[in-house]
């Protein structure tokens, strides 16, 4: 099963983590996640101290606007009285900033991928370990209500042994050849770009569900923009205005996967489908049954059987326990992707009050998610079926 475990136990309680006291974050990055991000720590009950921009000016730019401090640089994030540090800056940043924040006895959300390459992010999760801090990546479907529901029902035996595994996360947001951003450039985003963004999610949450680790993939990667402008626009804005440079890193990726046990899994994992916004779906075939979930309508999943189908729905008064905990409005009354990021943050500010909440993604599972990527990129340039790194976690 993945690890669900908070590193370190029992969670430390040392000057920065009071128990009673309201959390003080601060976060660095002021883009779409960096708000996200803002909007879920507010929402759990902390301050938000300050936040870290592009620039000593656009940090105070955005501080004014958030009514929070602009922090100069890292440095002065570092040496304020903060407990908990949300790393929402572009992917090359990742790494560094939040060895930097847990090196300094600070709580760490870091967006993924922890690193832009399998090193850094193994690096990053040994460190989180050893520090005995709370580390956790937002991997934010897990927070679905119903995705608890089905990774009960998994548990339950209710579709018996899996037959095969397989789904999509399809989004439209690079589709136009102007489409750019930092993700475009490697040295910012990284060596995978879709993959790693997205295609990294469906995997998570097919191994948290099913219960399965995928043992060893064969990938082809495509790039349908051969040039795009220079990064420097913003994402979703489809607006950049750059010089055009090569494009290196992929805009899909499909890929067969295999368990250890020899069940076959497959994803296709694209931001170029006109009209696929956010839709990561998936469908779990089993020998009793199967369940399907999609993202883009969370509030039902499919549950197939040999002669009766079921549609089962979000509610805070059936099903698992998980399930019920999650669905914080009542059936019908739509939750969905801020809830899950509410959930998340509000999961991680538990733990580091000393709570075990079921399910938190932390930086183990963030350096499980690089090994994958590490894996598709070595199996596209083998162009052969390659195995997925153990880690330390073997
Ligand atoms: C952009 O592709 C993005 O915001 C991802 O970075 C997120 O992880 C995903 O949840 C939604 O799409």
């Amino acid at each position: 099963m993945p690890s669900t475990d908070v590193p370190g136990s029992p969670a430390p309680q040392t000057q920065h983590t009071p128990a009673r006291r309201r959390l003080r974050v601060a976060i660095l990055g002021a883009g779409m996640i960096g708000e996200v991000h803002r909007r879920a720590a507010l929402l759990a009950g902390a301050e938000v101290a300050g936040v870290l921009a592009s620039t000593p000016q656009r940090s105070a730019e955005v501080g004014a606007a958030w009514g929070v401090h602009g922090y100069a640089d890292l440095a002065e994030v570092l040496a304020d009285d903060v407990d908990v540090v949300h790393v929402c800056t572009p992917n090359a940043q990742h790494a560094p900033a939040a060895a930097a924040a847990l090196s300094a006895g600070k709580h760490v959300v870091c967006e993924k991928p922890l690193g832009i390459s399998l090193a850094e992010a193994e690096a990053l999760a040994a460190q989180a370990e050893a520090s005995g801090l709370v580390a956790t990546v937002p991997f934010v479907y897990r927070y679905h209500p119903l995705v608890r529901e089905l990774r009960a029902r998994v548990g339950y035996g209710e579709f018996g042994t899996w037959n095969l595994l397989h789904g999509s996360y399809l989004q439209d947001w690079m589709l136009a050849p102007e489409a750019s951003g930092w993700r475009v450039d490697p040295a910012a985003g990284g060596p995978s770009r879709a993959f790693a963004d997205i295609g990294s999610h469906w995997c998570d949450l097919v191994e948290f569900v099913s219960g399965v680790r995928f043992a060893d993939l064969v990938a082809t990667v495509s790039i349908v923009v051969p040039e795009r402008p220079a990064a420097g626009g913003k994402a979703f804005s489809g607006d950049s205005g750059g010089e055009l440079v090569p494009v290196s890193t992929e805009d899909s990726a499909l890929v067969l996967l295999r368990t250890g046990d020899g069940v076959p899994a497959s994803t296709v994992i694209s931001q170029v489908s006109a009209g696929r916004k956010n839709r990561l779906w998936f469908e779990l075939d089993g020998s009793r049954g199967s369940a399907v979930f999609d993202q883009e309508n969370p509030e039902t999943v499919w549950l197939g059987g040999p002669e009766v189908d079921r549609v089962l729905h979000r509610d805070p008064g059936a099903g698992s326990p998980e399930q019920r905990r999650l669905a914080t409005l009542p059936a019908g009354h739509a939750q969905g992707y801020a809830q899950c990021f509410e959930l998340f943050v509000a999961d991680t500010y538990a733990a580091i009050r000393g709570e075990r909440p079921d399910g938190l993604p932390t930086f183990a599972d963030g350096a499980r998610s690089a090994r994958i990527v590490d894996a598709v990129l070595r199996s596209v340039d083998e162009g052969t079926w390659t195995p997925i790194s153990n880690g330390a976690e073997s």
